[in-house]
């Protein structure tokens, strides 16, 4: 390797990691960690310690580095349940797992230091599951706090409570409480172009055919014609009643037109969430229709910034579920995480593409922990 590797000592890999730190900074690359014995003269001097080689540059593969970590002693930290690790054996285990974080975030990440060497390659699992950077800390310290080496004695256990933790963070809400005999009325609403309409009708066809219940459906999407057409092809496969609503009064009314139902679903129109105006337009027509549920419907398959902003901007159409859209589109899901524990909010159902009606799933906790850390895949 071609670059100025610098050797550090400490009592503890903490200490001489944190002179690395204090010499080159936190863009440091740990090369290689040893520890080091001294045969002491009548047991005076010091006892050895931990040395620490490292440089400035960026190896060309960051994990060839932490492959120089001798395999035994980093395959025994970390994946071994038999011999809980101690002393170098888990010192190498963190090393190595800090390397490989070094690889995607191309830094020293002091906090780990200090992090179980079992939670670590779960935190870069969550990092590389786009977690919120946060989030993952806050996720793997509980555990860290809450933890004892037994609960973390393997990294299946080490991840199975992280999941835990994620479970407990995640608001789940129950499935659309619509029986016979009591009109339940659900609206849809969110950005555009997220999958309101193809949800609706999912949900239509799942009660209607599932469940036996007389189903409606309500758009207030007037401004496109083709927005009403859609829902109505679906309206027709499925047979069920549309109801049309041009504004908050006839929106009402048109509700009443349905008839004897038990569920109505009302479609919206899609808004862009800087769109203040329209979407305060949109609570004013919720206001006067009344939804029993409203849900936000949020792709999946969107940055977290987008999704945060979304989750905030559409406050004035007052959503109390979030309604998940396009998982089977999103690379990662992570990112999800951010606005999913709010309790005022918690997650309805997850669609999984476009087929109608087949694509939808009512959320489940354990479920959406798993699909999150990248343990379950959709389908
Ligand atoms: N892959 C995938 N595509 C989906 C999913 N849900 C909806 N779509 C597709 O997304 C596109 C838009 O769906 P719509 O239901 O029209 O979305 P919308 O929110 O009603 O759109 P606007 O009314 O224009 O705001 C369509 O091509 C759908 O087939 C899903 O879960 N996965
Ligand atoms: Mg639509």
């Amino acid at each position: 390797m071609s670059m100025n590797a610098r050797t550090y000592r400490g009592k503890t890999m903490k200490e001489a990691l944190a002179r690395v730190r204090r010499d080159l900074g936190g863009d440091a690359v740990i090369l290689a960690a040893r520890e080091v014995r001294r045969r002491r003269l009548f047991g005076l001097g010091p006892r050895g310690g931990i040395e620490v080689e490292a440089s400035l540059t960026m190896p060309a593969d960051p994990l060839a580095a932490a492959v120089r970590a001798p395999a035994s002693a980093v395959s025994r930290a970390s994946a071994s349940a038999s011999s809980p690790p101690t002393g170098l054996g888990s010192e190498l285990g963190r090393i190595h797992t800090m390397v490989e974080t070094l690889s995607r975030q191309g830094r020293l990440d002091h906090w780990m230091l200090d992090l179980p060497s079992e939670l670590t390659p779960i935190y870069g699992r969550l990092l590389e599951a786009d977690v919120p950077e946060l989030l993952a800390r806050q996720l793997v310290r509980m555990v860290a706090d809450a933890a004892t080496p037994e609960d973390l004695a393997t990294p299946g256990d080490a991840l199975r409570a992280v999941r835990e933790a994620l479970e407990d963070a995640l608001a789940i809400a129950p499935p659309i409480r619509a029986v016979s005999g009591a009109r339940r009325v659900v609206a849809l609403v969110g950005p555009t172009g997220v999958g309101k309409t193809t949800t609706a009708a999912k949900l239509a066809a799942r009660f209607k055919l599932r469940q036996g219940l007389r189903v409606g459906l309500l758009t207030v999407d007037t401004y496109r014609i083709a927005a009403i057409e859609q829902l109505k092809t679906y309206a027709d496969i499925i047979d069920l009643p549309l109801a049309v609503g041009r504004d908050p009064e006839s929106a009402r009314q048109a509700i009443d037109e349905l008839g004897d139902v038990d569920l109505v679903l009302v479609d919206t129109a899609g808004r862009s969430p800087r769109d203040e105006p329209k979407i305060q337009e949109l609570g004013e027509l919720l206001a006067r229709i009344r939804p029993d549920e409203v849900h936000l419907v949020l792709s999946a398959a969107t940055s977290q910034r987008s999704l945060r902003a979304a989750a905030d901007q559409f406050a004035p159409a007052r959503p109390d579920r979030l309604l998940l859209t396009k998982l089977d589109e999103a690379e990662s899901l992570g990112a999800l995480a951010a606005i999913l524990g709010r309790a005022d909010r918690p997650v309805s159902y997850l669609t999984t593409g476009q087929s109608v009606p087949d694509d939808i799933e009512e959320a489940d906790r354990s479920r959406l922990a798993r699909l999150i850390l990248g343990e379950e895949s959709i389908a």
